[in-house]
């Protein structure tokens, strides 16, 4: 992470690989804090907006966090007919949270954030992003999320929203991981993690695909333009215990979105080539 003075303006630049970096002019620092687990620091950017970043690393702007948020989100919602229970791991932006609870057949959400400064910070800086975490159905705990999933049970959808696999995230990118989250699901419930970009981390992508499949029979991959994370094509891995099936009720339940569509929807799983090729 660098806030950095360029000619008479401050940046912030995420160095994203010793040869990448994303750089940022920022009108003003909004806070910057040691929590117990990271560096968090939020600042106001001239071209997304608002921006959270933890270790350095961007985690949402508030002008693309949608895409992110609604893709994590809504394309493995959309697999079932009547998702009840769903909890996220991580996340403490609330923004899965709160496309989640779009869906009226939730009736709990659970955000499971090892660190309650994250969330702390994201309802005082980020109110659009976290105003869901007061609806009735949302249950916040501050917990370790690998002993969380270990006690839950009868989840139809269990979303791991982790940063970047070192620090705190980890341990929710091992295998072992997904075994636990295996137990936790009902038995056509679904996982999605974030994984990475297809551009810079495709080993990781494809040992996350190996570990998946050790637990559940279908894994595929999807993707969506996230222009402040790395390379700006970012993708998630999904995993079914049974195979899912045609997104039947796309066209009947009316959804508020600004990226996802029904169409998006139903050609989620068509990939560029070279992503094809890499998940074999
Ligand atoms: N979690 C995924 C962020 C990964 C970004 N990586 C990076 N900038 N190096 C996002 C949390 C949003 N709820």
């Amino acid at each position: 992470m660098g806030l950095e003075p360029k000619k008479h303006h401050t940046w912030f630049t995420e160095y994203q690989t010793d040869s990448l970096s994303l750089g940022l002019r920022i009108e003003a620092i909004v806070a910057q804090e040691k929590t117990p687990f990271q560096d968090l620091l939020v600042v106001e950017t001239d071209t997304y907006g608002r921006l959270l970043a933890l270790d350095g690393a961007v985690q949402t702007t508030t002008r693309d966090e949608f895409v992110y948020h609604e893709m994590i989100t809504h394309v493995p919602l959309f697999m079932m007919d009547a998702p009840k229970k769903v909890a996220v791991i991580g996340g403490g932006d609330g923004g899965a949270i709160r496309e989640i609870l779009k869906h009226p057949s939730v009736d709990e959400a659970h955000l499971v954030e090892i660190d309650s400064k994250v969330v702390e910070a994201s309802r005082k800086f980020f109110p659009e992003i976290s105003i869901a975490l007061d609806d009735a159905r949302a249950h916040v705990h501050y917990a370790d999320g690998i002993k969380w999933v270990n006690e839950a049970k009868d989840f139809d959808l269990i979303i791991v929203d982790s940063t970047d696999p070192v620090g705190p995230a980890e341990g929710l990118f091992q295998p072992s991981f997904y075994q636990v989250i295996a137990r936790a699901l009902n038995d056509g419930g679904i996982m999605v993690a974030q994984s990475e970009s297809p551009f810079l981390h495709q080993s990781l992508i494809q040992h996350m695909r190996d570990g998946l499949k050790t637990c559940f029979p279908e894994v595929k991959l999807y993707l969506a333009a996230i222009p402040t994370y790395p390379t700006g094509l970012w993708s998630f891995l999904m995993a079914s215990k049974q195979p899912t099936r045609p997104a039947s009720r796309v066209n009947t339940q009316e959804i508020a979105t600004r990226y996802w569509t029904p169409q998006i929807q139903t050609q989620a799983f068509v990939l560029p080539r070279f992503v094809e090729e890499l998940m074999g």
